[in-house]
């Protein structure tokens, strides 16, 4: 590995689009999109699915792929590919990096020597870590789900799962912890209890909370909300349940969102209108950039490719005030006919030059201010008079009554003028 080059290009490449300096709204491109590489679906992941094995035949693979070696093995490859297409930040999940040991001590000991990979890893090259995360769903004592198991002594091993890799977390340096809530749902709820489970992952919650206090970890704690899959129905089904939940538990100050496309769109929403209701929410956090299929109804995690849609996604940004400590993860899978690692290469450099050419379309958007003009406009009435008294709690619904009588109020509507501004965004792109 460290001779020979895992990638080994032939054929270099450079990016028409991405120039990580360039300035785009007050910020360098490379701040604006804050790009990160996921470990799971590019490394850990063989290239199986449900009817198949594997088709990537990575060295760190074979013969079951259980020993610590292939995971370093694995680790040269992952910082390679972040060199290679410049990509300034990583995620993982505990049991991507490493394999799973005959006790959870065992286990937490194999992540940790892998965290003292990455952590040399990151002081040479400079890449940082997003977020980490824990597998709680992989394994099958979480099959009935982690935090919301009808079994405690599961909710104590997933907290100790998770207590080791937000740890190493906080010492490598990650801007953000993300919880997703894999199976944290229910198959049927012949065999659930929905009020218990909803207070199981609101305490588990709040003990994440009360340990980012306690060891200073001062990124964000994110969920990532999904409607469905694995569990037929998932507790965090989008960014709206995930708001009134936060506020049952008191949380909502404390815990953002994390908002993938894919799920978005599984949700019944588009992706944009996640990151706008996450801002008008005052709970957005961060992004995982891969989209699904229109034809299917899976998240089949795919990297982005279409413009216009990216270009609205990182326009909701924009409007939430960029990015803080989240950014743009490709939590994007090859297709399993991809199987040569250049196809990893590309994938990921054409993807980030893609999410550069949206940001300039963005930059169009904001600066023409066609948009804002016209929502200004649309809600005018809101900053007058009128509008600020109903705000401010100052009409009642008697004086409203009386107000619309004498003054024999008739309201005129006016056009939506949506293929107008339908029109007014093509012309950016
Ligand atoms: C799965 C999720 C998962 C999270 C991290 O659908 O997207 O990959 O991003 O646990
Ligand atoms: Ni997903
Ligand atoms: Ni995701």
């Amino acid at each position: 590995m460290s001779k020979k080059s895992f990638f080994d290009r032939e054929t270099p490449f450079e990016y028409r689009w991405y120039e990580p300096g360039r300035m785009v709204l007050g910020k360098t491109m490379a701040e604006q999109l804050r790009f990160a590489v996921c470990y799971w679906h590019s490394f850990a992941w063989p290239g199986s699915d449900t009817f198949g094995g594997e088709t990537f035949m990575r060295p760190w693979h074979a013969d079951g792929g259980g020993s610590m070696k292939q995971a370093r093995q694995k680790a040269d490859a992952a910082f390679e590919l972040f060199g290679l297409v410049n990509a300034p930040f990583f995620t993982f999940h505990d049991r991507d990096i490493a394999p799973e040991g005959a006790s959870l001590a065992e286990s937490n000991r194999n992540v940790r020597k892998i965290g003292e990979v990455f952590e040399k890893k990151m002081a040479q090259t400079g890449v940082k870590l997003l977020w980490g995360t824990a597998n709680l769903f992989s394994h099958r004592r979480y099959m009935a789900g982690a935090a919301s198991n009808p079994d405690p002594e599961v909710f104590a091993y997933a907290a100790a799962q998770v207590k080791n890799v937000f740890d190493l977390t906080h010492e490598l340096g990650g801007e953000n912890y993300v919880l997703w809530g894999g199976r944290e749902g229910y198959e049927t709820l012949l065999n659930t209890a929905i009020g218990r489970e909803l207070d199981q992952l609101g305490r588990f919650l709040t003990l994440v909370v009360e340990h980012k206090h306690k060891i200073g970890f001062k990124g964000a704690i994110l969920i990532e909300p999904k409607p469905a899959e694995p569990s037929k129905h998932q507790y965090d089904f989008d960014v709206a349940t995930v708001f009134g939940f936060l506020q049952r538990y008191g949380l909502e100050k404390e815990v953002k969102v994390n908002i993938e496309q894919n799920h978005a769109t599984l949700a019944g929403h588009s992706f944009e209108h996640e990151i706008a209701l996450a801002n008008a929410l005052g709970i957005f956090g961060s992004i995982d950039m891969n989209r699904g299929d229109e034809l299917l109804g899976w998240d089949t995690d795919q990297f982005p490719n279409n413009l216009p849609q990216m270009a609205l996604a990182l326009l909701e940004i924009q409007r939430a005030g960029g990015f803080t400590t989240g950014g743009l993860n490709f939590d994007a899978k090859l297709r399993r006919q991809s199987i040569d690692p250049d196809d990893l290469v590309i994938a990921h450099a054409e993807a980030m030059d893609l999410c550069a050419r949206a940001l300039l379309v963005t930059e169009k958007m904001v600066e023409d201010g066609g948009l804002e003009r016209h929502l200004r406009e649309r809600y005018a009435g809101w900053d007058g008079k009128l509008g600020r008294e109903i705000l401010g709690g100052k009409k009642s619904l008697d004086d409203l009554a009386a107000w619309v009588e004498k003054k024999g109020i008739d309201p005129q509507p006016r056009s939506g003028r949506q293929e107008w501004l339908e029109a007014w965004l093509n012309r950016w792109i």
